[in-house]
């Protein structure tokens, strides 16, 4: 492994704005700023003058304590300072260094007076004419910043939806495979630890010797790409018209597993299993496992796990969430499949805002094979999706019975995604709820309400009998609107207490339960509905992406109700 001087660079940068974010004293600020210019002007390789026992404090600029850390970064890839200041400080703040009108004393200032937090935030402050009121900021400067908020959002600075990454993923390694030398091909990063959303693609291959250079010019041609960033023998990374970037790197057959490992990520995870080989004496790198001069792994995963002691983990699993301790202990979850899916328990027909017929969905239904599905249009307060009063509602019942005469293969389920009311009751009266299969209770409205309210009142949903499943229980819409402020420990323990499934929403912008809550809920014995909320028989499809995410948030078979057959899946509903 060899780190650039760049990126040691970069990591004394990110201390220095990490520390003045928290208002620490400018001079030992100022000393890591320093140290980073130093750094940028070094003519040789930062890395190799450590290893060779060179003395980093005969430069100007660095002290015994930043030669330290140099060495630290040199020998374990990482700074355990800059980890721990990442920690204490919210990410979304981090966002806001890339309004070139703030530096961090400023964003400082912004979060400690007004309580900026987000680029949401800021530009709501902004758009109030508060920021204007500090002292440092005045009118021209509050103009500019918005127009840069504007920009931040234009210029793709928002990381992409896993599921629009996908085609493109898909595509590239096929495309890859189809290059003449090439070998093996996988696409790592995050968008194989299955993560919401994607910052850039990180493809390795192997390919037979002397085929490199024609297997990078394929790359920097393949017909998406818009713009070549770097184009090298090893590596290569090039910008598609959608604005993603994709980085190819080709490595040796013997390091792939290494490789594969290493590029999966995450950091966190490489840095705990890294750890695990020091104490061993081993060195850990992309290129294998290394006991003195020998390699001891690398082709596979598999090998570089079993060297430290672990069997192999899932992907999804990557991020130092446990998984380590678990693989040590072989207790390690055994995670959902699609296909131990049977059926979907949220969807939508015409009769609400859905776009395609009870009948056909039905139909798609028993196509995907499944069991069941339920039907869950929209209540009457949900007016624009044409929500349905009683009447309405036991009309619609009717027609489902009647399908279901109809159909063969698939049980239609008689349910409703009951909108829950600004106090916490419910927007149909008992009477009807009663007569139903199944009652997903949601929140449509609202959603700004004070943290207080807000868990009062879905609590007080939850206390109603017929609430049996809490839908996407944080409202967030990933890249366009924050989660509404609510404890979702409590919304857990309330669901343990009262026998309320959660549901894990699967339409690629909600993944609502997130997967950390979807952990904990497992961890204490509470159950998950795992939808898609499909408006479309295209919309079934996108279970995939549910599945996912359970499986980021360990959830098994066991954890899932729509797994079971029809009857027990019932019997795992609230009784009422
Ligand atoms: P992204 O692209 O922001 O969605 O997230 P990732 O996880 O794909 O991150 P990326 O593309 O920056 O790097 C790919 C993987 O490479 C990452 O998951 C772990 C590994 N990696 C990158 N930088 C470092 C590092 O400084 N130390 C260690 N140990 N691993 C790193
Ligand atoms: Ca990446
Ligand atoms: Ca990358
Ligand atoms: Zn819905």
């Amino acid at each position: 492994m060899t780190i650039p001087n760049t990126e040691i660079r970069d990591m004394f940068d990110q201390v220095a704005d990490l520390l003045e974010l928290k208002g620490e004293n400018p001079f030992r600020v100022r000393a890591y700023r320093e140290a980073a210019r130093v750094i940028s002007g070094f003519s040789e390789q930062v890395e190799k003058l450590v290893k060779g026992g060179g003395d980093l404090t005969a430069y100007r600029g660095i002290g015994k304590d930043l030669a330290g850390k140099i060495q630290e970064i040199v020998e374990t890839g990482s700074l355990k300072q800059l980890e721990e200041l990442k920690a204490q400080i919210p990410e979304s703040l981090l966002e806001l260094l890339q309004i070139p009108e703030l530096g961090p004393k400023k964003i400082a200032a912004l979060h400690k007076e007004l309580g900026v937090k987000t680029l949401a935030d800021l530009k709501q402050a902004v758009e109030a004419g508060r920021v204007s009121t500090l002292k440092g900021f005045g009118k021209k400067s509050e103009q500019k910043i918005l127009e840069s908020i504007g920009r931040t959002k234009k210029a793709g600075g928002k990381r992409m939806l896993i599921s629009d990454v996908e085609p493109y993923a898909t595509a590239l390694e096929q495309y890859l495979k189809d290059q003449p030398g090439v070998k093996q091909v996988a696409v790592a990063g995050s968008y194989r630890r299955g993560k919401e959303t994607i910052g850039d693609l990180d493809i390795l291959a192997t390919c037979g010797e002397g085929d490199e250079e024609q297997v990078m010019d394929a790359f920097v041609r393949f017909e998406d790409a818009r713009d070549t960033i770097a184009h090298g023998k090893t590596k290569s990374s090039v910008r598609l018209r959608s604005g993603l970037q994709v980085d190819l790197r080709i490595v040796p057959e013997e390091s792939y597993g290494a490789a594969l490992h290493y590029f999966t990520g995450s950091k966190a995870h490489n840095i705990a299993v890294r750890k695990l080989g020091i104490d061993r004496k081993y060195k850990i790198n992309e290129y294998g496992v290394h006991d003195g001069e020998n390699r001891i792994a690398g082709r596979t995963e598999e090998d570089v796990y079993a060297a430290v002691g672990l069997a192999f983990i899932e992907p999804e699993l990557r991020e130092n969430m446990g998984e380590i301790e678990a693989a040590q202990e072989n207790r390690q979850p055994g995670l959902i499949t699609l296909n131990e899916i049977r059926g979907d328990l949220h969807a939508h027909t015409s009769r609400t805002d859905g776009r395609n017929t009870l009948l056909e969905m039905a139909e798609a239904a028993r196509d995907l094979g499944y069991e069941y599905l339920a039907i869950t249009d929209h209540s009457q307060k949900v007016a624009m999706a044409g929500g349905m009063t009683e009447k309405d509602l036991r009309e619609h019942m009717q027609r489902i019975d009647a399908v279901n005469e109809q159909v063969e293969g698939i049980t239609l389920l008689k349910g409703i995604e009951c909108d829950i009311l600004a106090e916490g009751t419910l927007d149909l009266p008992d009477t009807v709820l009663k007569d139903l299969d199944l009652v997903i209770c949601s929140v449509h409205y609202y959603q700004r309400l004070s943290r207080e309210d807000q868990i009062k009142r879905v609590l007080r949903a939850m206390d109603s009998p017929y609430c049996q499943i809490l839908g996407h229980p944080t409202a967030r819409l990933i890249n366009t609107r924050e989660p509404i402020d609510i404890d979702l420990e409590k919304i857990i323990e309330a669901a343990r207490e009262r026998g309320v499934v959660l549901e894990l929403n699967a339409q690629p912008d909600r993944l609502d339960l997130p997967h950390n809550y979807c952990k904990m809920a497992a961890e204490l014995g509470v159950k998950i509905a795992l939808n898609t909320d499909s408006h479309s028989i295209e919309g079934l499809k996108r279970m995939k992406g549910g599945v996912t995410e359970a499986r980021r948030g360990w959830l098994t078979k066991a954890d899932v109700i729509n797994t079971r057959p029809l009857g027990d899946m019932l019997a795992m509903l609230r009784k009422r």
